[in-house]
């Protein structure tokens, strides 16, 4: 077992840098004063903040093109959770994994969970696979699952999700993720309405068995493999067919999965409204699903969309509660590296959106007053939090610098010792 990162070392490389960091805190303490805000409520939220890490992030991605692994890559899901016990331990925000089915499937999943318990790590949304065949496959996912014109093709796809469930069950998790590859890359090709109505009948059956504490989220994506359309193409389709399931089924947005511009804070406001935002998968884009890390390019959207998460937890919204996962590829970077700053990334969104007055924002918007509203929130996105970011990590036992300490720890190096590459890797890109 590749060994955590002591407890001991971390604390004595943030002795270093914490009278630099106490002497930030206490500057934004006194500017954030003057705007009446007590920076110790905002660093305790920070420090109350979760993100969940993909399991199938901690290894190397890649295109359709070409993958390029990194040096001791997690081989299984046991070494993965190895991989997140080290992200959270540095970042003090990402208790929490989630799978991916089969491609995590273990014969003992009592020894999983055990496992995951050692090391202080809990389950998070459960991801079923149905868009590739597995080897040895009877009815093949080539031209859709839950959707797939062959009814026995369909049969097995509905399977597979309740396996995720039982599985899920044994772990503790109490969300199953359902994206779908289904769609068409003609026109032509598939009756739309047909289809989907197939794929509600599908999730029908899953829903159905779903336990009475569980959500099903709904994950949507404009393309890719199916480049012309997708059954479950955008929001519009998602909300619809969460709203034909019942109450637990919920809509996932995943940033990338959208055309270019579009306005995704206005999505997540629509979703809110009608009790129908399930959660994230956070990340990046340029082009499209690029799977870039979070905030890496657009910090300002990501900030936005948290404005009206905090916006809804100022407002106590019921049925309000989402789940935040990180999902990305990293194809040049150590996807520890990538996940921790990642994690930091959406955190520090969530924190910049906590500095915002709520009700001078709401006199600023019912006077119509553009300006002041827009600089409202301008000014909480510039202001950087940082010093309340490290002051929370540190305070949790984690790292001030986590990419610093993880380096300084030698932790990748020892993997590469102790997990010789297999040639393949259950990593992969959703
Ligand atoms: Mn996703």
């Amino acid at each position: 077992m590749t060994k955590r990162i002591d407890k001991a070392f971390i604390a004595e490389q943030n002795e270093k840098l914490m009278p630099g960091v106490q002497e930030d805190y206490d500057a934004l303490a006194r500017k954030l004063a003057r705007q009446d805000i007590d920076i110790e409520k905002i660093t305790q939220k920070a420090a109350e903040f979760q993100v969940a890490v993909p399991s199938w992030g901690t290894g190397t991605g890649g295109t359709r093109f070409a993958r390029f692994p990194g040096t001791g890559e997690p081989r299984n899901i046991f070494e993965k959770l190895e991989d997140c016990a080290v992200i959270n331990d540095l970042s003090q925000c990402t208790q929490a994994v989630s799978p991916h089915f089969p491609w995590d499937k273990v014969d003992d999943f009592t020894e999983l969970k055990g496992f995951s318990d050692n090391l202080d790590l809990k389950w998070d949304s459960i991801n079923s696979n149905t868009f590739q065949d597995q080897p040895g496959q009877a009815h093949s996912f080539k031209y859709g699952s839950l959707s797939n014109t062959s009814e026995a093709s369909r049969e097995l796809a509905i399977a597979h999700n309740l396996d995720c469930i039982k599985w899920g069950e044994a772990l503790g998790s109490k969300v199953l993720t359902v994206w779908v590859g289904d769609g068409s890359n003609h026109p032509g090709q598939s009756h739309f309405q047909r289809a989907f109505e197939r794929y509600l009948e599908s999730m029908k059956r899953i829903y159905a068995e779903l336990p009475s504490d569980w959500e099903l989220h709904i994950e949507h994506k404009m393309f890719e493999p199916a480049f012309y359309s997708t059954v479950i193409q955008d929001w519009g389709s998602n909300i619809l067919a969460a709203m034909e399931l019942g109450d637990k089924a919920k809509s996932l947005v995943d940033l990338g999965h959208h055309a270019p511009n579009v306005n995704i804070e206005m999505i997540v406001s629509r979703l809110i409204q009608f009790k129908k935002l399930g959660g994230f998968h956070f990340n990046d884009s340029k082009y499209g699903d690029d799977d870039l890390d979070s905030g890496s390019l657009h910090p300002y959207q990501q900030f936005l969309i948290f404005n009206e998460l905090v916006d809804a937890e100022y407002r106590n919204q019921e049925g309000f509660g989402p789940g935040y996962l990180l999902d990305q590829s990293h194809n040049v970077t150590d996807p520890i590296e990538s996940l921790m700053n990642s994690a930091a990334s959406v955190q520090r969104s969530y924190v910049a959106a906590l500095l915002i007055n709520r009700e001078t924002l709401y006199g600023y918007q019912d006077s119509n007053d553009a300006i002041m509203a827009s600089n409202t929130l301008k000014n909480a996105f510039v202001t950087d939090v940082s010093p309340i970011l490290q002051m929370a990590r540190a305070r949790n036992g984690g790292a001030i610098d986590p990419i610093s300490v993880y380096r300084a720890s030698g932790y990748r190096a020892s993997a590469a010792k102790e997990r010789p590459s297999s040639g393949h890797s259950g990593s992969g890109i959703v």
